[in-house]
């Protein structure tokens, strides 16, 4: 078999690549490791940068997220029994959008299926193979046959635990990372959400946010400790918890109902560099993570996806091979400046374990220059609703 790409990866940063690939007529195969429904399956992200959109557009997938996302053009905070709002459109010329990304990534592979691109569900021993010479091959098991793909180029979305980045070797590659003392218990509930924007809340207790997918789908969360497991918190347990460490007027008109998904996500900041190696590139997860305070592992996938796009695509067109040539340098710009957003809103909005009372009176000092400074209020949002590309 042969291909010009071949993406290691269903996820929304491959998805998304090959169907950006296939506006320019260049052809690739993904290759994923679970099966199509529990893709879909995964609760993750829920509020879009305008520069995933736009990408949406471009790759001719927006349709459905046009008519049934939210566009918010502003949030709150909440500390300390007080709330104020940010307002993007006061600072910026952008909003975000609230879209989940189970619907972006089910939209993704209904236009796959439409344009007849070929994906490889439930792939096993994935190898990328010779990927620092010119002629690349994948090899990898399905059903109990071995296949070979030969390719020009391998992208590596497969997310933080996947084989592209250990396809690097140890010693090209250089890794940053940062792990929190704590992790997220998210709920999703069939209710009417308690707010029309989201709430990420400071308190004693612990973080949360009150975030939403549409009019009768809400998705809360509670900082817990590290290594909490789910099953040991009722529905009760949780709304309990929650109404605890959000504003009394939010905690009053909350609505409650059974938990259709409960799960737990670690924190962790974290970067790979270089991001390309030879003819494999690294997109998304597969290369970075940031904590979710922010919002921005997909967005951040997304800018990747981007640049490689425009890469690849100047290769096929021109025979130029500058766009990839400046790829990692020019993806890991834009990353390291969201990972300190990341980093920095995680820092703002948690409690640690073995936090000082110093230590809280700065995050209470410098909550109350947010509140109280345009300017503060301006850097925000403009990491916010993203950076330009
Ligand atoms: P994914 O989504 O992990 O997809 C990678 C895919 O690769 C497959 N795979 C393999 N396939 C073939 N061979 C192998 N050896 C393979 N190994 C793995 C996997 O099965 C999978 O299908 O990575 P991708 O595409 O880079 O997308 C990244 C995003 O999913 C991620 O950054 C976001 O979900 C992070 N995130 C959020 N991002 C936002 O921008 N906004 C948000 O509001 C937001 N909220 C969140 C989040 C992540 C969360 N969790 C659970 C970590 C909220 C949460 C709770
Ligand atoms: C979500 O709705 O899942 C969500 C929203 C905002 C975040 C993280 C997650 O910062």
């Amino acid at each position: 078999m042969r291909t010009q790409v071949v993406i290691v990866g269903g996820g929304p940063s491959g998805l998304l690549l090959g169907q950006l690939l296939y506006k320019a007529g260049i052809e690739a195969i993904v290759l994923e490791r679970k099966s199509r429904a529990h893709v879909l399956g995964r609760i993750r992200a829920g509020v879009l940068e305008r520069g995933l959109v736009g990408l949406m557009g471009e790759a001719g997938v927006d349709a459905r997220m046009k008519a049934e996302g939210f566009v918010h053009d502003g949030t709150l905070i909440a500390y300390d029994n007080d709330m104020f709002r940010v307002d993007f459109t006061q600072h910026t010329d952008a909003t975000v959008l609230v879209y989940g990304q189970t619907e972006l990534t089910r939209d993704l592979y209904d236009a796959r299926d439409k344009t007849g691109g070929e994906t490889r569900f439930e792939v096993d021993k994935v190898v990328i193979n010779d990927a620092d010479t010119d002629t690349p091959f994948v090899t990898f098991d399905q059903d109990g046959t071995h296949h070979r793909i030969d390719c020009d180029f391998v992208a590596g979305c497969d997310g933080f635990h996947g084989v592209s980045r250990k396809t690097i070797p140890a010693s090209v590659r250089r890794e940053y990372e940062k792990v929190y003392p704590f992790g997220w218990l998210g709920v999703l509930s069939e209710t009417p959400p308690v707010n029309d924007e989201l709430i990420y809340a400071n308190s004693d207790r612990g973080f949360a946010l009150c975030s939403m997918r549409n009019a009768n789908l809400s998705r809360y969360y509670i900082q817990c400790d590290e290594g909490d497991d789910a099953a040991n918190w009722s529905d009760d347990a949780f709304w309990d918890e929650l109404r605890r460490r959000i504003p009394p007027t939010a905690a009053e008109t909350l609505i409650t109902g059974p938990a259709l998904e409960k799960s737990i996500a670690p924190l962790r900041s974290f970067v790979t560099e270089p991001m390309r190696w030879g003819r494999l590139f690294l997109c998304g997860d597969a290369a970075h993570i940031v904590p979710p305070t922010g919002a921005k592992g997909l967005n951040t996938a997304a800018s990747d996806v981007h640049y490689l796009n425009q890469g690849l695509r100047q290769f096929y067109a021109d025979n130029d091979t500058h766009g990839i040539d400046v790829y990692s340098e020019k993806a890991l710009a834009r990353v390291w400046k969201t990972e300190r957003f990341s980093w920095w809103f995680s820092n703002l909005m948690h409690h640690s374990p073995g936090q000082s009372a110093f230590d809280k009176k700065m995050q209470l000092a410098e909550l109350a220059l947010l509140r109280d400074s345009p300017e503060a209020q301006a850097a925000m949002a403009l990491n916010y609703v993203g950076l330009p590309y």
